[in-house]
């Protein structure tokens, strides 16, 4: 058979040549006998470098000792495409270089694993809610109106109609398809002019999210820890070669099954103040609140009803405590702390409106969100999970840029 692919490593005794490649389904060693192929195979081979593209043909043979556990005899090699001096070789580089590089680097293998841990992910998301009966409702990334906050909103021009925002969020839109479909979602990349250079803050990142009718605020917890385990468990069952390349422990992933626990914010904030966080009732949890909280358990936990000036206005005010809304974030453990943001939402007409007017945003961009709660309103409940912070977790990478083929950040446009 003939193999295609470009040149990993290669090695030579003089007579004898090893040529490992990959073709992006895994590695293959050939093996070059210099007395059993013509004299220009044998010169294409001392011309290989580092990820030179090639065609090999050659006799498949079983053998336990070679990657992938086969390996080609080969009988002739053509050089499809030279590479010389591949600028990344197997030394170490730096960060800064291997992003201005992130063509080329999405080629090793730790990149690669990477990839089909998002791709599993991705594909277990989409499994999740089309074998619970949700509809994908497709929503728009040029919107009218703030989904989250004024702050981090992407701006262009908009032909005659003022400016258009960059969706921060495609959940208003599902509110109103909730209505017409019941269970739904949308999934697709978002957007936040992020100011923060943190490891957990993309500017263009992938977010899920489901909106159902008549599910209410713990309706919505169930759904998101049922959803977290699938994921998790998709990931461990199909993605266990690539965990090993990646070197994860599985162990925590393991642990990651329904129920989560959960934390109300007031109890959550007395807990980190005895654990020495000087975190004040009335601001939201930092990046190092999270990670300390979450330590606390062995698998992801809830933090739930946070103070309502804090939150977004779309969230239902706690009718038992005004302070707060009936919303939660789910953080997970081994510090990569949330994941999701979700809510039940604001389902009166007059208090969504008064929430609207609070927070300075113009009503009049928000009429037919506010119609939603004009005809039929309901009960309806919604989150979003962030496809790039899940994935370093599983992955247990440090860093969400890498959890992503070409990420977004503040100083990174190219490539
Ligand atoms: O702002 S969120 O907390 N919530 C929403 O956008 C709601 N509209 C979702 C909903 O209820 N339908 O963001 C949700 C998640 C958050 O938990 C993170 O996992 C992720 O989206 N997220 C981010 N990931 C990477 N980079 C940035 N900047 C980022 N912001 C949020």
């Amino acid at each position: 058979m003939t193999v295609r692919g470009w040149v990993a490593t290669t090695r030579s005794s003089g007579k004898i040549a090893f040529l490992v490649m990959r073709d992006g389904s895994g590695l293959l060693q050939c093996v070059i006998s210099k007395k059993d192929v013509a004299p220009g195979v044998w010169e294409a081979f001392q011309s290989l470098t580092q990820e030179a593209s090639v065609a090999v043909t050659g006799a498949v043979r079983a053998d336990a000792r070679a990657p992938g556990g086969y390996e080609l005899l080969a009988t002739d090699l053509v050089l499809l495409g030279a590479s010389p001096e591949f600028p990344i070789s197997p030394k170490e580089h730096g960060t800064t270089f291997l992003f201005e590089h992130r063509h080329l680097w999405l080629r090793s293998r730790r990149q690669v694993a990477i990839a089909r841990v998002r791709h599993e992910v991705v594909q277990a998301i989409r499994d999740f809610f089309h074998q619970r009966g949700f509809t994908l409702v497709d929503t728009p990334i040029l919107t009218g109106a703030i989904g989250e906050e004024a702050g981090n909103l992407f701006a262009t021009d908009y032909f005659d109609l003022g400016k258009a925002y960059l969706a921060q969020t495609g959940q208003l839109y599902v509110e109103a398809a909730a209505a017409a479909l019941g269970k739904v979602y949308c999934f697709g990349p978002t957007f936040r002019a992020e100011k923060s250079k943190t490891r957990r803050h993309l500017t263009e990142f992938w977010m899920v999210e489901p909106e159902v009718a008549f599910n209410d605020s713990n309706d919505n917890m169930r759904l998101q820890e049922e959803f977290v385990s699938y994921v998790v468990g998709r990931a461990l069952d199909a993605r266990r070669a690539e965990l090993r390349e990646l070197e994860r422990d599985t162990s925590p992933l393991e642990r990651v099954q329904a129920p989560f626990p959960r934390i109300s914010y007031s109890d959550a904030v007395a807990r980190l103040n005895a654990l020495g966080s000087d975190i004040r009732w009335g601001s939201d949890l930092g990046g190092d609140d999270e990670t300390l909280l979450a330590k606390e358990y062995d698998r992801p936990v809830f933090v739930f009803n946070y103070p309502r000036e804090v939150k977004a206005f779309y969230m239902k005010e706690n009718p038992d405590d005004p302070r707060t809304v009936l919303n939660n974030d789910c953080l997970a453990p081994e510090g990569y702390g949330e994941i999701i943001g979700g809510s039940q939402r604001e389902d009166d007409h007059d208090r969504l409106l008064a929430r609207i007017e609070a927070q300075g945003l113009d009503p009049a961009s928000y009429g037919w969100y506010l119609d939603l709660r004009k005809y039929g309103t309901f009960v309806h409940s919604g989150f979003g999970l962030g496809v790039e912070r899940t994935v370093a977790w599983i992955c247990g990478i440090p860093h969400i840029r890498e959890a992503i083929a070409f990420p977004r950040q503040i100083h990174r446009l190219h490539p």
